[in-house]
């Protein structure tokens, strides 16, 4: 476990200078193609890496619950590729997010901390001085760690991570994820350009780039999800069995807002769905009926996903490819139609299981065993350890998490954890909450602690706190040593910073009024 983080500059500092030999040069695309990428003719079959390490393609849905797919029990929404991808590979039940929002739990993935040692712990805005917080030079990421163990690696989606404006004071460029271990990125530095599908001003690298004809008002221009995609199948058409890589495709649907191209909801169209009528005027511009668009956003994702692994089998590289889909946090507005949490309590923004247990599933043909399901309780800050184990790293990070190869593989000898810890601390909170082996312990703030058996009670019915005291004493002395102080982050009750900025609005307003 790490416990301080104070060291780690030097942790950095050590960590690369002990690897640095292994630098592989890695090639770095400069030019965006708009243009639909074209399938290529096949090049040799069963092709399998020099070193037999695997390449590594980690696919992530924003906001996606745990009851969103086929295989997790969804009946509304047809995902039939990304099904496809767990009847082929293993199905995870107990997996988490870092976090029960965007920033953060990205935070945790990347640097395999928790949110009690994550050098972010909330999303902009909700800290102490109400500022942002961004990746810094000296957190170690994930792609820093299979850089220096000679993968190629590649960012292409909502990064999140680099809040600070380029034009403005602070240092932006070194939460980028080219100073973080990545050779390419194309997407979204921030999360206010990645709630609209039409935004108009997308990186390549750490350039900045216009897509003149885009409107996020109307909804009109390219949908950006699909220049993800090609972005993402372009990258793997240049790869080879030569150089192992790790591409990280951080995909913005289903986030709100919700809307799609027509194209996508015309098979939901027909089945007599309830109208689910949207605002299509606010921050978010909706499309007018939600339930069709939000089917059909998910939808065009698996579809965007089938396209992506014909390509990696195509470029013959499929065989020693480790793919994964998961999601960054539960979902937070469907309450009943599409059941898109499942049988679990509460969504995004909770710390009860709706708002950071998600989808998880892996394939690598042969050495993943098909068709399979594990309860392996796993975290997001599990994905480091992990995959410095299959890169065959010489040296890992220090992490909160616990290598899930096994677990991946087959093997019953999986090391547990021995705990997961959370925090959340936006209006609802401070929340804290505390898993250990089938106990859930969960703090709301100047309440007293709640205590669930998932073993029986997935879905946190029936609070055991009053008839557990020694257990929930036991744990809560967990959870004060669980984390490490961070001076943006204090777990006091904070104010909202959206009402902080329309007020200043509200106050602009009436000063030029005056004026
Ligand atoms: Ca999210």
């Amino acid at each position: 476990m790490m416990n301080n983080l104070i060291n780690k500059s030097t942790a950095k500092f050590a960590f690369i200078l002990t690897i640095s030999s292994l630098v592989a040069a890695c090639s770095q695309s400069d030019k965006l193609v708009n243009e639909v990428v074209k399938e290529r003719s096949p090049q040799s079959k069963h092709k399998v890496n020099v070193n037999s390490r695997p390449n590594i393609i980690y696919i992530m849905a924003d906001d996606m619950g745990y009851g969103d797919l086929g295989v997790y029990g969804q009946e509304k929404i047809n995902t039939p590729n990304i099904d496809k991808l767990a009847t082929d590979g293993i199905r995870f039940t107990q997996h988490y997010a870092g976090a029960t929002v965007c920033g953060p739990s990205r935070a945790s993935l990347l640097t395999g901390l928790h949110g009690g040692h994550s050098p972010i712990r909330g999303n902009p805005g909700w800290t102490n001085s109400g500022g942002v917080v961004d990746l810094k030079s000296d957190d170690i990421t994930i792609a820093e760690m299979l850089k220096l163990s000679g993968y190629k690696t590649a960012a292409i989606g909502k990064w999140g991570l680099s809040e600070t404006k380029e034009t403005g004071e602070g240092d932006w460029l070194s939460a980028m994820p080219l100073q973080q271990g990545f050779d390419y990125f194309f997407g979204l530095k921030g999360h206010g350009a990645a709630h609209h599908y039409y935004w108009h001003r997308l990186f390549e690298n750490n350039t900045p780039f216009e897509l003149t004809g885009n409107d996020h008002m109307n909804n009109e221009g390219v949908y950006t999800h699909d220049l993800f995609t090609e972005k993402a199948i372009e990258y793997v058409q240049k790869q080879n069995e030569e150089q192992p890589f790790f591409l990280y495709l951080a995909y913005t649907i289903p986030h709100l807002a919700l809307t799609v191209p027509e194209e996508s909801k015309q098979q939901y169209l027909d089945l007599g769905w309830p109208k689910r009528m949207m605002n299509t005027q606010g921050h978010y511009r909706n499309d007018p009926e939600g339930n069709s668009t939000y089917a059909g956003m998910v939808s065009r994702m698996d579809r965007d996903i089938g396209q992506l692994l014909a390509a990696l089998r195509l470029q013959g590289l499929d065989e020693n490819t480790l793919v994964i889909f998961t999601s960054d946090n539960g979902h937070e507005y469907d309450k009943e139609f599409f059941n898109s949490n499942g049988p679990l309590r509460g969504s995004k923004r909770d710390l009860y299981e709706g708002g950071i247990r998600i989808p998880f599933i892996a394939k690598w043909p042969g050495k993943i065993k098909a068709n399979t399901t594990s309860n392996h309780i796993s975290a997001f800050w599990d994905m480091m350890p992990t995959f410095c184990e299959l890169s065959q790293a010489k040296q890992c990070p220090v992490t909160d998490g616990v290598s899930m190869t096994k677990s991946l593989l087959g093997d019953e000898t999986q090391e547990k954890h021995e705990y997961l810890y959370w925090e959340f601390n936006e209006s609802k909170g401070p929340l804290q909450a505390l898993r250990k082996d089938d106990w859930k312990w969960i703090k709301k703030h100047n309440k007293q602690p709640e205590l669930y058996n998932l073993s029986d009670d997935i879905g946190e019915t029936v609070n055991l706190a009053k008839q557990k005291l020694e257990l929930v004493a036991q744990l809560s002395i967990i959870v004060e040593s669980a984390r490490t102080y961070h001076p943006e982050f204090t777990l006091k009750k904070l104010p909202s910073p959206y009402q902080k900025k329309s007020k200043k609005a509200q106050q602009a307003k009436t000063n030029k009024v005056t004026k």
